[in-house]
């Protein structure tokens, strides 16, 4: 056949197998040799029964995403199912690892499906910005019913094969032993007598779910979805396939999937697909990475307690210390209510938050972390602190070990420099609550290692975290843009905007909430504390902390909130000391507009970005796209601020950059002549994602 599909004979059961690694994607490669295979079988006398079934770690994990955006070579998926419903002998997918998109629709061609035990099977194509375009949207409910393929394909959350096959998805669940069971089953359905059903023909199901639901569904997700196209075509296509004949209903979902894979936010949603997968790589070739099987927390606090979660999700057990055996107490009760919590919510079962208390040992002895392969400093934001801590655990870690701090600001270099084994010192930051946020900003010092950071890298991936490695520099890639991105809110306010006026700005572009809200949600009095420390002021957020307006934690901040509640609300206190606030310093207001707001506040943002990858704090502009779509909540269907400045128009950015430089002399509006060259040449001329 090919190097891609192979046929086997056992017994007159073909075993047709794919082998595309690493993740048996259906590329062309693929498609054409798996069509002719599936042709000859069809009119072979001799094959009384078809497997499909896939080497290496998994099934068919979906359409090739590298060809997306190109011409499409025939024949396509499409073809190949529509092949699959023609055969008049047993079809059978054996499915291992994971059956995605294109590969679950490949399945659903077959009349029959087995999974082995730990198979996960899915259509996560909402989460590339597209639907399902194999017919995954008509056939899937026929087989699980309407609302159960109504919520598989919108959220493009994947479900474990026991699942499935309670929701009717697989016939038979195996525990071991997959490709040769399978082919005695499928020996067995082509013995017995009886109808073959291909599953475009079973519409049972579809008369479970009336129309009426979809719509309720369709407002709900309209409102959810934040500009995104995707999950309301997904809810559309389902319609369709319980509205629509099956062919219709299939012409239609071509129609959706045709319009959306050409669209700006496929594009920008494949990009990050890419691009997180790049920003966790290290160079160097063949990197060993450390063993890790213990890990060590210095300080049980919000961070530090978020971080132990972190690790205990992942299976690994923890030392958490803390300095007296109160605060420990504390905090282990916190991570208890947590657990709890997700407890109670249905989101953990209570067998696994035992699992994961279990892993836990609490100390408050530095020896203590003498068996940690790794040990993360989660103290107070205070240079002097820190020194101290990684003082310390440079005489109680064990040779290799690494020592890594979650500083959000401080630098690196100089932790590192407090050590004898800098080398083994680097920057893990996460985002908070650090057992939620999938952001890891992994800090990469003078001196670190490649292969500690590897390691780390290696790490964050099991913890399910995004882990983008980064250079020392004041705030790294996220606070340091994220200070360029803020630089403006004051001026606009003085100028006439009002803090509704801008989040509006923000939530418009598709953001969860704009800046004032999410400072009131942060509390106002770190960024106060922050500024204090570093001699900076900020005119009215100053004032705001001065009254004890922090925010949602004191119910008043730029916002007002009734109790209880996190809905802001306008408060003309805060306008009117905006006003006065411009008064002091002559300033009359006026109307600013939703465009000015995005120019003076994410233009340098970019601009920034730019500025940070001249200096090689972040290796590609895809990482930083990473970055903030993952630790700042930029709209996925924009695929982060450096993707987004492609489909802005860099030129464009560049000259109002300069009008406002020109206007305000402020050093944020001068374009940074990465910026200007990729205004010239449409690319960003450092490393980026395919
Ligand atoms: N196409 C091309 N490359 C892919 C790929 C794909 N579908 N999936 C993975 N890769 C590459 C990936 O870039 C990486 O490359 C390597 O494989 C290992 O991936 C018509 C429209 C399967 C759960 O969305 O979710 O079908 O970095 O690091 O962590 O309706 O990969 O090594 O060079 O992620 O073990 C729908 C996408 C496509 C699933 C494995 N399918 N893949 O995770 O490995 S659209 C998906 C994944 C579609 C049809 C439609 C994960 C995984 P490199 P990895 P992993």
């Amino acid at each position: 056949m090919s190097n891609f599909v192979s046929v086997a004979n056992e017994n007159g059961v073909a075993v047709v197998t794919i082998d595309n690694p690493p993740v048996n994607a259906l590329s062309f490669n693929v498609r054409k040799p798996l069509h002719e295979a599936l042709m000859a079988l069809r009119d072979d006398p001799a094959t009384k029964a078809i497997v499909i079934a896939c080497a290496g770690r998994t099934f068919v994990a979906g359409a090739d995403i590298t060809e997306f955006g190109k011409p499409v070579e025939q024949p396509e998926l499409r073809a190949i199912i529509a092949l699959l419903e023609t055969i008049a002998k047993p079809t059978i997918a054996a499915i291992h690892g994971t059956a995605l998109g294109g590969g679950l629709e490949l399945a659903l061609g077959c009349h029959f499906r087995i999974a082995d035990r730990g198979a996960r099977l899915g259509l996560p194509e909402v989460k590339l910005g597209l639907l399902p375009g194999g017919g995954g949207t008509v056939r899937l409910p026929r087989l699980v019913g309407a609302a159960k393929a109504l919520d598989m394909i919108v959220s493009g959350t994947p479900i474990p094969a026991g699942e499935a096959e309670a929701a009717g998805l697989v016939d038979a669940v195996f525990d071991d032993d997959l490709l040769a069971r399978t082919v005695r089953f499928a020996g067995e359905m082509a013995d017995r007598s009886g109808p073959l059903v291909p599953v475009r023909d079973r519409n049972g199901r579809l008369a479970e779910t009336d129309p009426a639901f979809f719509d309720a569904q369709a407002a709900g997700l309209a409102k959810k979805a934040r500009g995104l196209d995707a999950p309301l075509a997904c809810a559309e296509a389902v319609r369709n396939a319980i509205t629509l004949p099956f062919d219709e209903a299939l012409a239609a979902e071509r129609q959706l999937f045709a319009k959306l894979v050409s669209g700006d936010q496929s594009r920008a949603q494949r990009h990050l697909f890419f691009a997180e997968r790049e920003a966790a790589k290290v160079p160097g070739k063949d990197l060993q990475k450390r063993g890790i099987a213990r890990v060590g927390i210095v300080g049980a606090g919000t961070m530090g307690g978020g971080i132990a979660m972190a690790l205990a999700n992942g299976g690994f057990p923890v030392t958490l210390l803390e300095t007296s055996a109160e605060a420990l107490r504390r905090g282990l009760a916190t991570i208890e209510k947590n657990y709890a919590v997700s407890v109670g919510r249905g989101s953990l079962s209570e067998e696994a938050k035992q699992q994961r208390l279990d892993l836990f040992r609490g100390s408050t002895d530095y020896a203590d972390l003498g068996d940690c392969d790794l040990i993360i400093e989660a103290v107070f934001e205070d240079m002097a602190v820190k020194k101290e801590v990684f003082g310390r655990l440079d005489t109680v870690a064990k040779p290799g070990a690494i020592l890594a701090t979650n500083t959000s600001y401080l630098d690196v270099n100089a932790i590192a420099a407090s050590t004898s084994r800098p080398q083994d010192v680097l920057g893990m930051h996460f985002f908070s609550p650090a057992n939620v946020m999938k952001l890891l900003e992994i800090v990469r010092a003078e001196k670190t290692a490649p292969d500690a950071l590897a390691t780390v890298a290696d790490l964050a991936r099991r913890i399910g975290k995004v882990a983008v490695v980064v250079g020392v520099c004041h705030g790294f890639v996220g606070n340091r843009m994220l200070a360029a991105r803020g630089a403006e809110n004051e001026f606009l306010l003085l100028e006439g905007a009002t803090p509704g006026q801008v989040d509006k700005a923000f939530t418009d572009f598709g953001w969860p909430m704009g800046p004032f809200q999410m400072g009131d949600l942060a509390g106002l009095d770190i960024g106060w504390r922050n500024r204090k420390a570093r001699g900076q002021t900020a005119a009215i957020a100053d004032t705001l902390c001065e009254q004890g307006r922090f925010g949602q934690k004191t119910g008043r901040g730029w916002y007002r909130y009734e109790s209880g509640s996190r809905e802001p609300i306008a408060d003309p206190d805060v306008e009117a000391l905006i006003r006065a606030k411009a008064a002091d310093r002559g300033i009359a207001p006026r109307a600013i507009g939703a465009e000015e707001i995005i120019e003076r506040t994410l233009y340098p943002l970019v601009n920034e970005g730019a500025k940070i990858l001249e200096e090689g704090i972040a290796a590609r502009a895809s990482d930083i796209d990473v970055v903030w779509v993952n630790g700042y909540g930029f709209p996925v269907g924009k695929g982060g601020p450096m993707f987004w400045a492609g489909l802005e128009g860099a030129a464009k950015i560049v000259e109002r950059l300069e009008h406002r430089h020109a206007k305000t002399g402020r050093a944020i509006f001068e374009p940074a002549p990465l910026l200007r060259r990729f205004a010239e040449t449409g690319r960003w001329e450092v490393g980026d994602a395919r």
